[in-house]
């Protein structure tokens, strides 16, 4: 069985947006109450969590594909959809996401940390929220948009002070369970340890944490043994601790050696020149193996390293390692800026949602690509002409349709909207001839203006005029999400 995972897919599924609804108020004796639809509720979001009690991305290794909740749709009388809820999914600290092409999207450190791994879909407007003096009684609501959907790659990388690394059955193991009060398998066969044991160790005024990961053997950076993949959890410790085994029965191995095979793995791996390093001779308790520490100690000194011997079994030279690696902890610490912040919140980082920009391509498709024209292409029931007339609208007045003329499209050219992956591809007609004439008013319910005041159609012809020469900025309450 699986008991520890430490590299995992995900496949997240924010939440859609709720579709907005298109409805009429009906009251006897008042057949045009206006329209009364409600606003698509947004999409709950994934969010990623730093949780200290979770240790394993196990979890996620059986369920891989998680969904937050959807918007609900609005509805008639004005009432809203409920938001879905937000998925929030807890990792362990020292989680990396990547994206599936590898690219590192957050690097989740500290307890409460927290990575919007996917943004919930908005909610699509109700009629009502539509209407304006120029559009009485619209016929369409907007549609809720999709949530993100993507893969994800997590993995740990344990979060801990010092590493012990070396051969299988150094003791590595035996070690961290009498410096600290971690209980790993400690067994005479190599390759006990399968995944990293993580222990608190206190030594006079510090506190700092070991991981213990599984023995390396010559070639494993070819994939021998367990391999390196588990030196990832080296990655963030500050200080390595080589475990030598100085009473190591095979004839063809000694302390030096040893060390030479474990360094040059390390290098393999990359990344870890800079850490400083410390030597424990172990199994002194042996007779042979204090004999064989005496006689290889000065050449290790001589090398650089501390040297420390010491006996899991019977404690020996425990104190005196233990103070040496506070010392280490202690001075890597001060050299780093005071420990990073936690309650960290990633979100994905703003989109420019004011541009767009339109291209052509070789076969003479427009290509229209934009935040906000993407979405109001995604927000567009094509199977409504008053919705499509509407989109048509906003395009225009973003200045879409200008820039289609001014590079030389013409009526009837194709235009495609959005990533060629998903666009959506339509035959242009152009709303407007020219300037800032405004073609077509959509949405708009004649017989209701037959019975307004003369000064209430002068006020929304000057509305409309507004509009037209861009002074009107349309009402979306979804739009600028910061109060959440
Ligand atoms: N005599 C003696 N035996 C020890 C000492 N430390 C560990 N051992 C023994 O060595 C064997 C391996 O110890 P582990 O702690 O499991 O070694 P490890 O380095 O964690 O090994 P892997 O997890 O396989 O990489 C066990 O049988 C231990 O009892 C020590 O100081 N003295
Ligand atoms: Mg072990």
């Amino acid at each position: 069985m699986t008991t520890f995972v430490d590299r995992v897919d995900l496949h997240i599924a924010a939440g859609n947006g709720g579709h907005g609804c298109a409805s009429v108020h009906r009251e006897k004796f008042k057949p045009l109450g206006g329209p009364d639809g409600g606003n698509g509720g947004r999409g709950g979001d994934v969010v990623l969590v730093v949780d200290p009690d979770v240790t394993t991305l196990l979890e996620y290794h059986h369920s891989p594909h998680r969904k937050a909740t959807n918007g609900k749709p609005g509805e008639g009388g004005h009432r809203s959809g409920s938001d879905g809820r937000d998925l929030v999914l807890s990792v362990p600290d020292g989680t990396v996401v990547r994206d599936s092409r590898g690219e590192v999207l957050a690097d989740l450190v500290g307890g409460g940390t927290t990575f919007v791994a996917g943004q919930g879909g908005r909610g699509g407007l109700g009629n009502a929220a539509l209407a304006s003096a120029r559009r009485k009684a619209p016929g369409f609501a907007l549609l809720g948009e999709p949530g993100t959907s993507r893969d994800l790659v997590l993995e740990l990388k344990t979060v801990a002070d010092v590493a012990l690394v070396g051969y299988p059955s150094a003791g590595k193991s035996s070690l961290i369970s009498v410096l600290s009060a971690a209980k790993p398998k400690i067994a005479d066969y190599p390759f006990t340890t399968l995944v990293p044991n993580l222990g608190v160790v206190t030594a006079g005024g510090s506190v700092y944490t070991v991981a213990d990961v599984p023995g390396l053997i010559p070639g494993a950076s070819h994939g021998k043994g367990l391999g390196l993949e588990f030196l990832r959890h080296v990655e963030r410790c500050s200080v390595l601790v080589h475990v030598l085994d100085a009473a190591a029965l095979e004839s063809e191995r000694d302390p030096l050696s040893d060390l030479d095979v474990i360094e040059e793995e390390l290098a393999r791996y990359g990344g870890l020149a800079d850490r400083p390093r410390v030597v424990a001779l172990n199994k002194v308790d042996i007779p042979d193996g204090q004999e064989l520490a005496d006689m290889v100690r000065e050449e290790l000194e001589k090398r650089g390293f501390p040297v420390f011997e010491v006996s899991a079994v019977s404690r020996k030279g425990l104190k005196e390692l233990s103070y040496a690696l506070a010392g280490a902890v202690d001075a890597a610490r001060a050299t780093r800026p005071a420990a990073e912040s936690t309650r960290v919140v990633i979100r994905p980082p703003a989109v420019d949602e004011a541009g767009f920009s339109v291209t052509r391509e070789a076969d003479g498709l427009f290509r229209v690509r934009g935040t906000k024209p993407e979405r109001w292409v995604r927000q567009t029931d094509f199977n409504n002409d008053e919705a499509v007339g509407y989109l048509a609208d906003r395009l225009n007045r973003l200045g879409v349709e200008q820039e289609l003329l001014k590079q030389g499209a013409r009526e009837g050219d194709g235009v495609a909207i959005g990533p060629e992956e998903n666009a959506v591809v339509f035959d242009w007609e152009p709303a407007m001839v020219s300037g800032a004439e405004m073609l077509g008013r959509r949405g708009e319910d004649h017989r209701m203006e037959e019975s307004r005041p003369a000064a209430q159609r002068r006020r929304d012809r000057e509305s409309e005029r507004d509009e037209a020469l861009g002074e009107f900025d349309e009402f979306d309450p979804f739009d600028g999400r910061s109060g959440r």
